[in-house]
């Protein structure tokens, strides 16, 4: 397991166009944010994580089902787990980059892998405010960290038009967007070590991977820190409402959490 805090992300403070290009669209690029070793780097981190087994209690591992067939999907509850992800997750590079696009300190409220490998299903559209409502917050900013290429084929993000804070859009009773097929929708693909900010109130989605490449990528998301520091307890009612699978209990149904904690996406 890495400890180093190589990992940056450049560049390290916003131009005035790009920031009013986040507030116009809700979302910015930032091409080759990780330069070769880092990204190296990042992506032996999630080489690791993969190959970690399935543990009660540890960082959390959901997969997408296709019969007796299992694919992994999602892992989360990194940070207690891995020094090196943990350290670049509360970096003050990365925090303070998204602290000036949110226009106050921001605190990290949770981080996550989608693996959308070869098959990976599609995610709904949708917009993440809903799911993020508990605990009082109204806004929060999601950093999606390229770590494979991201092409039409392997289902990259395509974004919405933008909606402005506190604009929740009608949903259908699975929380996807009802209005999805009236949108305009743009196809973001990213290069490996691309990110693409994006705040919680932009509509997004993604096709499922037709490829013969994986599409994996981080996505780590910060709260308002006037709000509070809520990530223990996000993750400790998250797995007691929408346990990974290997904390399942047979005969229990967990589709009443989902509409906070699968909203969209491949998960059953
Ligand atoms: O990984 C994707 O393509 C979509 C991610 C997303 O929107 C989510 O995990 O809620």
């Amino acid at each position: 397991m890495s400890s180093m805090t190589s990992i940056v992300s450049k560049p390290h403070s916003w131009t005035e166009q790009q920031q009013r290009d986040f507030q116009t669209r809700g979302y910015i690029r930032l091409r080759g944010s990780l330069d070769g070793s880092a990204l190296t780097e990042l992506r032996s981190w999630v080489d690791d994580l993969t190959s970690w087994p399935e543990m009660p209690g540890k960082w959390m591992k959901w997969f997408e089902r296709d019969g007796d067939k299992r694919t992994l999907c999602r892992m989360e509850d990194l940070l207690p787990h891995h020094e090196g992800l943990r350290d670049w997750c509360y970096s003050a590079t990365l925090t303070d980059l998204v602290s000036s696009l949110m226009g106050e300190k921001a605190v990290l409220f949770k981080e996550k892998i989608n693996f959308k490998l070869p098959g990976g299903g599609a995610y709904g559209a949708h917009q993440d405010a809903p799911a993020f409502a508990s605990y009082g917050h109204h806004y929060h900013i999601t950093a999606m960290v390229a770590v494979d290429p991201a092409t039409a084929t392997n289902g990259a993000l395509e974004m919405g038009p933008p909606c402005g804070r506190g604009t929740i859009l009608s949903q259908r009773s699975d929380g996807t967007l009802s209005g999805e097929d009236e949108m305009s929708w743009r196809l973001e693909p990213l290069d490996a070590g691309d990110i693409i900010f994006f705040d919680s109130y932009v509509p997004h989605r993604s096709h499922p991977n037709q490829s013969d490449r994986s599409r994996r990528a981080f996505f780590i998301t910060w709260n308002q820190a006037s709000l509070g520091e809520v990530r223990q307890q996000y993750f400790a009612d998250k797995r007691r409402l929408f346990p990974p699978e290997c904390e399942r209990q047979d005969g229990v149904d967990y589709g009443a959490a989902a509409a906070t904690f699968n909203l969209g996406n491949p998960i059953r």
